[in-house]
């Protein structure tokens, strides 16, 4: 990489990330890349947006705790230090920046735009995986931690996430719509967006793919129990516009936890109770929920189950035996949840601990609804970082048993 041009960067940062990210709706996204689809307009589009985006998380990165901001891993994504040329962030905004004095109506210019796209897709795919690791680092070192860290890396890594999304959803549209295959088997289907996503069908998808790993583990699997309302218009399938796979994500990642749940909570009985799940179309939200009688989780732990910092375990070796197939990677519900917010939905988790759990997954129903929930860095952004370990404004329960004596006499 040229030397002039990687000392620039900082500037280039500087510069794009005064800019806030204009979020798309899947109406926006389905329109764009319809009939009259033009790749010229897209590319004069993303070639400001992109580094738009991933200016506005590199600010952010920067303001990790120093203590993180330290771990080799996390190094591999950091910015501007220019002694990391071979950083994933660096290295696709200055690509695409080569992009920005091109003429758009070159032919050839939108065909190693293309190109570059694709490669900066592939590059990303190691960012969850690295800061993942990043998490484990910070974790060896220091051990779990201060409520302040844990806040921090929560708040980053939500926002870190939806960008990486975001971004991977723009270069998809593009490369999808515009490389010229269009997918005979899925009409409907623009780029990655389903415009008759047929809910239910992901639903059993999802199902009988979890059910595979699960059988293979546990030699069994819980049934599935599964009913619908569409309360437009009755005995018509549910069927949205939304992403398919990002559907078929959270719904995996919910049956395993369920399954897994299920099964280990029953080791004595004979019979597995059903995991049911109950589709729902209103005027304004698609709303799915999952049972399972898997005994739950304690209330005051439902929360870890969405902690970056707590859902990170050193990751089994390769080729372990003992290694549960159903534990997932340990950033499943997390992302499920970031997935379900990227379109202005989202995903809760109730449990009834000795009884079992309930998720419910809630979608925007109108693709003019499901707009995409974006980061911005700003100053609100910067106070979430600066947040320092202060008193809290709720006491503290005491764990030795009360002297009101003494109590008063403090008082
Ligand atoms: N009870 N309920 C759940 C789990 C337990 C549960 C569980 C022990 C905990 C961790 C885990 C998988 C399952 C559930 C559904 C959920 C989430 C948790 O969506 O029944 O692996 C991380």
């Amino acid at each position: 990489m040229k030397g002039t041009a990687l000392a620039n960067v900082p500037k280039h940062i500087d510069h794009f990330s005064k800019f806030s990210p204009s979020p798309l709706s899947v109406k926006q996204f389905l329109d764009f890349g319809s009939t009259n689809a033009c790749e010229r307009t897209s590319f004069v589009f993303l070639r400001q947006e992109l580094p738009v985006r991933l200016s506005n998380i590199m600010k952010e990165i920067n303001l990790l705790p120093d203590r993180l901001l330290a771990m080799p891993y996390i190094q591999l994504v950091q910015t501007w230090s220019t002694k990391h040329p071979q950083n994933t962030y660096i290295q696709s905004l200055m690509e695409i920046l080569e992009f920005l004095d091109k003429n758009p109506d070159d032919q050839r210019v939108l065909e190693t735009f293309l190109e570059v796209l694709e490669a900066i897709r592939n590059r990303h795919n190691e960012v969850v995986p690295t800061m993942a690791q990043g998490v484990i680092e910070y974790k060896d070192a220091f051990g779990q931690q201060d409520a302040v860290t844990d806040h921090n890396i929560q708040y980053f890594l939500d926002r870190f996430y939806t960008s990486l999304i975001s971004i991977r959803m723009l270069i998809n549209q593009h490369t999808l719509v515009f490389n010229g295959n269009t997918n005979p088997a899925h009409p409907n289907t623009i780029g990655c967006i389903d415009s008759m996503c047929d809910v239910t069908e992901v639903a059993r998808d999802a199902y009988e793919s979890a059910k595979l790993l699960c059988e293979q583990y546990y030699l069994g699997a819980p049934e599935l129990e599964l009913r619908q309302m569409n309360a437009n218009s009755i005995r018509e399938p549910i069927q949205i516009s939304y992403i398919p796979s990002h559907l078929y994500h959270m719904l995996f990642e919910l049956f395993k936890n369920s399954m897994r749940a299920t099964i280990e909570n029953s080791e004595a009985s004979m019979t597995l109770p059903p995991i049911k799940v109950m589709v729902s179309l209103g005027g304004e939200d698609l709303s799915i929920k999952m049972s399972d009688s898997g005994g739950g989780v304690p209330f005051r732990k439902t929360e870890h189950l969405f902690s970056y910092m707590y859902s990170t375990a050193p990751r089994p070796s390769i080729g372990d035996k003992h290694r549960a197939p159903l534990a997932g990677f340990g950033y499943g519900l997390p992302i499920s949840r970031l997935y379900a917010r990227y379109f202005q939905g989202d995903l809760q988790l109730y449990s009834m601990e000795g009884y079992g759990t309930d998720t419910v997954i809630h979608l925007r129903a109108l693709s003019t609804d499901s707009v995409e929930r974006l980061p911005v860095f700003n100053k609100t952004a910067l106070r979430h970082y600066k947040l320092s370990l202060e008193a809290d404004d709720w006491c503290i329960p005491s764990k030795e048993p009360l002297d009101l004596a003494v109590y008063r006499a403090a008082k």
